[in-house]
């Protein structure tokens, strides 16, 4: 896909492996095949390695903030991303990006080129610093935004790879790896190394499982909740064979959206407190025990505005590597071996059945002006089996999720980190990590204005998203937060939004600008046809907006604290 690998590789060296070689190919080894990031010189040692690897391709990015979201999207998909940038101006535009990517458990890989170990030995004064012949004052920030960091040099480089690639792993969350420039080139020193398996304590493992199918036996009434960790760890298979050997019902909140089917027949809906359908609500604070299976977040966002009534005593919480139940913690379990566990789990209840509910009906006639409910149904409808849709925060990640989606639909969505501009992005990544696969994008216009630019890179690498682009005159969800919603912040420059893809190189792309449900309709249509990308500008209300973003309006009071936001 895209611009052609190594076509100006330099010729290998035949020499011992260099340090970045070396880092390079045990990235590779983790399954990543493309590394997201923008060149410069103390990172040239980095982008060359790169380039001369065989197995990893080079993906240029326009700036290292939406290379950070695409890593972080790419690894959603595949398990593990690489990041590349220079040192200091590079890696700090990226950290917003690789902080969420913490956040959100997403496993990125951060290499950063750093000036040379003779360089830092002497304190020159050199570009990229604050002139004071310090080097380490980037170091710890970026180590901040990850779960482990190795400073690289020839001794510890084969011994470090595997410690933090074990820790990355463990947490499913960012290892930031920096190098100097002098010792990225220098040989590898060879050191016996093994790859680390993480593996459960095996008397550990059998007493979290006792424990769990004891409360679950004791238990009137449970709910499982299978969290956010499952779709990075990609052990949504494994959830739902232990939810089915449970037979209770499962919720999901946002962050989890269409993680298991919706069609499913244990699906009790989607949880986000009081705006939950009344049953699912039910389902879940009524229930006895829930079964919170990797770790859910029960944040602001999910929960719109703690609206709900969810008692964390009655929680049984099964983490990446621990199990707790109240105030007992079985430590060094791992998710994959307590899920295999309980799906062994011997039901003595009747499992839980759904009652079927009404298809979704798509409202709206062709010559109407596009409002809300005509929107988020039509694009319910369209949504299909095999997407990957990516949701950004703002007004479309409170419109769509309420909506039931089709069997074996990806969502990816940025909820408790909820950087605007991240859906951008990511969607470059994932449309890379899974090209067999069609990505749609769903943002609102002024998130878009965040990484819009990232578009020429779908484009020169062969991604064909469908990109929905919500212009509503501004940032709506802000005046919905707000008593006052005209605060003259909440506006934008009016771009021209449609005739981006254009500007940015994608020729070839279908663009359209809807004021209309039928010319929504025909742009849906034909972007769903075409081979290449897609990219509607939908004019809606400006302050036309879904059910649980006017309920939010009523609770700013909870949401801040106070009732000024
Ligand atoms: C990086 C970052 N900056 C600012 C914000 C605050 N913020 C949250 S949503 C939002 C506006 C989103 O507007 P838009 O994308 O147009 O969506 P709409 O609600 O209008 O559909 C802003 C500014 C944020 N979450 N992240
Ligand atoms: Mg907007």
């Amino acid at each position: 896909m895209g611009e052609k690998k190594k076509e100006n590789a330099a010729p290998s060296t035949g020499k011992a492996t260099s340090v970045v070689d070396y880092i390079v190919q045990r990235l590779a080894d983790e399954g990543i095949t493309d590394c997201f990031g923008v060149p410069g010189d103390y990172a040239f040692p980095v982008c060359d390695a790169v380039d001369r690897n065989p197995n990893v391709r080079w993906v240029g990015c326009s700036n290292e903030l939406n290379a950070s979201y695409a890593a972080d999207g790419y690894a959603r998909v595949r398990g593990a991303a690489l990041l590349s940038t220079t040192y200091a101006v590079g890696e700090l535009s990226a950290i917003n990006g690789v902080m969420g990517a913490k956040a959100e458990r997403s496993l990125v890989y951060h290499v950063v080129g750093m000036p040379s170990y003779q360089n830092q030995r002497v304190h020159r004064k050199l570009h990229h610093t604050f002139g004071d012949g310090v080097f380490g004052n980037f170091v710890n920030i970026s180590a901040q935004a990850a779960c482990c960091h190795a400073v690289i040099d020839p001794d510890n480089c084969m011994i470090e790879m595997e410690r933090v690639i074990s820790e990355a792993r463990r947490n499913n969350q960012p290892a930031y790896i920096v190098v100097p420039g002098d010792y990225a080139l220098a040989p590898v020193t060879p050191t016996e190394v093994r790859p680390v398996t993480l593996k459960s304590n095996e008397a550990s493992l059998e007493k979290a499982v006792a424990a769990i199918a004891e409360r679950v036996r004791g238990a009137k009434s449970v709910v499982a909740f299978p969290a956010f960790a499952l779709a990075r760890l990609r052990l949504q298979k494994e959830a739902q064979q232990a939810i089915e050997a449970l037979g209770c019902p499962f919720a999901t909140t946002t962050m989890e959206k269409c993680i298991i089917d919706e069609s499913h027949p244990q699906f009790a809906g989607l949880y986000a407190g009081a705006v939950s359908a009344e049953k699912t609500r039910q389902i879940v604070e009524d229930a006895e025990l829930v079964l919170d299976i990797g770790g859910i977040s029960l944040n602001d966002e999910t929960t719109a505005g703690f609206s709900g009534r969810l008692d964390s005593a009655r929680f049984v919480s099964i983490g990446l590597n621990d199990v707790r139940i109240g105030e007992q913690v079985f430590g060094n379990v791992r998710l994959a071996d307590v899920l295999a566990a309980l799906a062994k789990f011997k039901s003595s209840t009747v499992p839980y059945r759904r009652t079927p509910e009404q298809a979704q009906r798509v409202n709206g006639k062709p010559a109407d002006k596009i409002t809300m409910d005509p929107l988020y149904s039509r694009y319910a409808a369209f949504i299909r089996p095999g997407d990957n849709v990516v949701l950004e925060s703002g007004s479309s990640s409170l419109g769509l999720p309420p909506m039931t989606l089709a069997d074996d639909v990806r969502v990816h969505i940025q909820m408790l980190w909820g950087s605007i501009g991240w859906a951008t992005g990511a969607a470059f990544g994932v449309a890379l990590a899974d090209p067999n696969r069609r990505t749609i994008l769903i943002t609102g216009e002024g998130s878009h204005q965040l990484t819009a630019n990232e578009i020429g890179n779908m484009g020169r690498y062969g991604a064909n998203p469908i990109i929905l682009v919500l212009n509503n005159d501004g940032y709506m969800v802000e005046r919905a937060l707000e008593p006052y919603p005209d605060w003259s912040y909440n506006d934008l420059a009016k771009w021209r939004y449609a005739d981006l893809p254009r500007a940015l190189g994608c020729a070839d792309w279908i663009t359209a600008r809807v004021e209309t449900i039928g010319e929504l309709d025909a742009a849906m249509k034909s972007a769903r046809e075409s081979r290449s990308g897609a990219y509607i500008e939908v004019i809606g209300g400006r302050m036309d907006m879904p059910k649980a973003l006017a309920f939010a309006h009523t609770r700013i009071k909870e949401l801040y604290g106070s009732d000024a936001a």
